[in-house]
């Protein structure tokens, strides 16, 4: 390997101690339901209001894939009289909650790295949402972990992930950075609508970080060259969350269901699934990779049925569940960082030369790329 080239040199994932199982959740989710419909059922008949539908846990798991998911705070989500978690606020000399997320993952990254917080020089913290708009949460992070140089947040939803790989590539590439902390801290649950049937059951909260150097000052035990790298984006309304610093202002509900997660689901999988393959096999193609000759593809996790699409349209073939790994199961859809935590469970037991791809696709719509090979 060349010594000026970028490394994936160690990557971190951290999850939350409280998993809500589809069963838990459906179950709170109809008895919300039920008292809502009894509570309002004039205006239902009237017309004025809507009926609640009920969920269930059998169409989530076969629709989606999703079994679990893992949440920062459980309290309050399951109470039918919240329906959504409770989140202390702290104050301002005590880190934030995002921080800490953050900051658990980064110490995970860096110990995989083999590398100390004060040998990085740049931290970026990217994902679906911030806690707030400054100071940065990439400025909290560096200031807890001692690092000198600078940090920035960048908000790109399901893509934020692997957007902000690239942009540290690129750092390093072009010399402005030595060592890039990418951080994830994926702090969903508070934008779900845990009222509506048809999304209440999608999001999990988790963390993940990645190291970015050079070739010549990488020294772990799993070091990943990024051969190429590749983003896409094409606006479209079909998902969305319209809550922002001016909600206070243009005198709409500021909780209103359009300022929370909302998605027109079919649409997105119809259209998101050709977008994702032609992007991959376009990649791959103009840096002459076969497809074949891809060991190992962390996709996106955002639904089962979608990755299985993806894969097939690329493959030719069903993926293996090692090809391919799946872990929204599990983790569920978490924002950007669904690829990377299929990267931090299933990468150590690559060899070197094996060639894999990571790649997100969401909200934008937005697709971002990296195709990298074991040192
Ligand atoms: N229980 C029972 N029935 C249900 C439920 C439920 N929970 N939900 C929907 N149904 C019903 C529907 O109402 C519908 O009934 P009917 O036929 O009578 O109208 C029927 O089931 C079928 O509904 P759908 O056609 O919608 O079902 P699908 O098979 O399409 O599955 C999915 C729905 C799972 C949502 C699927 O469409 C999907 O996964 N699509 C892809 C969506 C996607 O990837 N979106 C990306 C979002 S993430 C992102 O971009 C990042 C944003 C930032 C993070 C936000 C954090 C909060």
């Amino acid at each position: 390997m060349n010594n000026n080239a970028v490394v994936i040199s160690g990557a971190g994932l951290w999850t939350p101690e409280n998993t809500i199982t589809n069963e838990e959740l459906v179950d709170s989710y109809n008895q919300y339901a039920e008292k809502y419909n009894l509570d309002n059922a004039e205006a239902i008949t009237a017309g004025s209001k809507t009926e609640k539908p009920l969920s269930s846990a059998g169409f989530i798991a076969k629709a989606s894939g999703i079994k679990s998911r893992f949440a920062y705070r459980k309290e309050g989500i399951l109470d039918i009289n919240r329906m959504r978690p409770k989140l202390e606020e702290r104050p301002i000399a005590e880190l934030s909650h995002q921080a800490e997320m953050a900051v658990n993952a980064a110490k995970i990254a860096l110990s995989e790295a083999n590398k100390p917080a004060s040998d990085i020089d740049a931290v970026i913290v990217s994902c679906a949402y911030t806690q707030r708009s400054y100071p940065a949460i990439a400025i909290e992070v560096q200031n807890e972990l001692g690092i000198q140089g600078f940090g920035f947040d960048m908000l790109v939803a399901c893509s934020a992930a692997t957007f902000a790989l690239q942009r540290a590539y690129e750092m390093v590439s072009a010399g402005t950075a030595k060592s890039v902390l990418v951080i994830n801290p994926e702090l969903t649950s508070p934008q779900v609508n845990y009222c509506d049937r048809d999304s209440h059951f999608i999001f999990g909260d988790v963390s993940t970080a990645t190291v970015i150097e050079r070739a010549d000052t990488a020294n772990s035990n799993h070091v990943y060259e990024i051969l190429n790298t590749k983003a896409v984006t094409s606006y479209s309304n079909n998902i969305r969350s319209d809550f922002g610093y001016t909600s206070r202002v243009d005198d709409s509900d500021p909780f209103a269901d359009d300022k929370l997660f909302h998605q027109k689901g079919r649409k997105v999988f119809k259209e998101v699934c050709p977008m994702a393959a032609e992007h991959i096999s376009s990649q791959l193609e103009s840096i002459g990779i076969a497809i074949g000759d891809v060991k190992r593809w962390w996709l996106h996790q955002a639904n089962i049925n979608m990755n299985q699409l993806i894969a097939k349209r690329l493959l030719g073939r069903d993926p293996s569940p090692d090809e391919a790994p799946i872990v929204l199961d599990r983790y569920a859809n978490t924002a950007s960082a669904g690829s990377l935590i299929a990267f931090n469970l299933h990468h150590k037991d690559l060899s070197s030369g094996d060639i894999g791809l990571i790649c997100s696709f969401g909200a934008g719509y937005s697709i971002g790329s990296l195709v990298i090979k074991k040192h």
